[in-house]
């Protein structure tokens, strides 16, 4: 077996076969009509003021700043998930720019979509570190953005965990993807690395065990549900969005696993497809999402496909069908 590359490695090699620097180092004399990732990273300098200043343009070298160039990679990786495994350029399928702010607030234990763009706080060193460290974050972050420019699931309740969902799913695939893990090789979890040392935990969530990537006496436990038996009502978290997003992650986590292979070419494809192809509302609860990666897998994979059966079996698994 192939030893898989280091994230670092990675990033170089998806640097090498960019349009900024062309493998043979010979410039084509045809206009290069290849899409590229169109990045603008913003430095906030510890303020909570939005966009900041611009540091980092597409194309321009590595600065002396983690942060900046860790964002910069992490949108880069992300933005080739998309254009090489769903054929998407970028979020909106249109080309659209990648802006992200770095540096934001003091201490800011957290990132997050604003709408416009991703903000990354650089963590309180106590308990997180940088939140640009975790390529999977970036991931989730951007598919943030993907959600809101195709079917934009309603943050709250179940529509809210989808959405919250299908970013862990499109950050974990990012991760996977630079990699060029399967989906036995992954490990599934979202935000590794990102706490500090001392604090007891692996990363923010995990799809493959939800309720288990944390168990810390700051963080609390980490209180996700694998399935709907333990379906967490509250009205805190806007119904639970970052809670409940854990039994539709394991559905995936079971239908990539059970497909096997590469989680992009399978389940990750149909999940695409249901966020593209119009067929759910951004109303979408469980069950509404769920028939419509069945739906989705027939049309893509046929009626009798391993990957129509797997997804299946997974939301019945979780208990959301069945
Ligand atoms: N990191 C969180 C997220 O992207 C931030 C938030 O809930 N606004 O879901
Ligand atoms: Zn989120």
């Amino acid at each position: 077996a192939q030893r898989t590359l280091t994230l670092d490695e990675a990033v170089r090699t998806s640097r090498r076969s960019s349009r900024a620097e062309p493998a043979t180092g010979r410039r084509s004399l045809v206009p290069d009509a290849r899409p590229a990732p169109r990045r603008t990273i913003a430095d906030a300098q510890g303020t909570m003021r939005l966009p900041g200043t611009t540091v980092r343009r597409e194309g321009d070298e590595p600065t002396s700043d983690v942060a900046v160039d860790e964002a910069y990679d992490g949108l880069g990786i992300t933005w080739t998930l998309l254009h090489e495994a769903f054929g998407r350029d970028s979020l909106d399928g249109a080309g659209m720019p990648l802006l992200a702010t770095v540096h934001y607030g003091e201490a800011y234990d957290n990132a997050f979509w604003n709408g416009e763009r991703m903000v990354f706080g650089d963590g309180d060193g106590e308990v997180f570190l940088g939140f640009t460290g975790a390529v999977d974050v970036i991931g989730h972050e951007l598919a943030h953005g993907l959600v809101q420019a195709t079917t934009d699931l309603v943050y709250q309740g179940q529509p809210g965990a989808l959405n919250e969902s299908v970013a862990d799913v499109i950050g974990s695939l990012a991760k996977q993807h630079a990699l060029g893990q399967t989906a036995d090789e992954a490990d599934w979890l979202v935000g590794a690395g990102l706490f500090a040392p001392g604090v007891q935990g692996v990363a923010l969530r995990s799809l493959r065990a939800p309720g288990t990537a944390y168990d810390d006496d700051v963080l609390g436990r980490d209180p996700q549900p694998a399935t709907m038996a333990d379906y967490v009502d509250t009205t805190s978290d806007n119904g639970g969005v970052h809670i409940n997003s854990g039994i539709p992650n394991h559905a995936f986590y079971l239908a990539a696993t059970a497909i096997g292979g590469r989680a992009w070419e399978g389940a990750g494809l149909v999940w695409l497809d249901v966020l593209t192809n119009g067929s759910i509302d951004a109303h979408a609860d469980f069950a509404a999402f769920a028939a419509a990666t069945i739906a989705a897998a027939e049309s893509r994979f046929g009626a009798d496909s391993r990957e129509r059966t797997a997804i299946g079996d997974a939301w019945d698994a979780v208990g959301v069908t069945g």
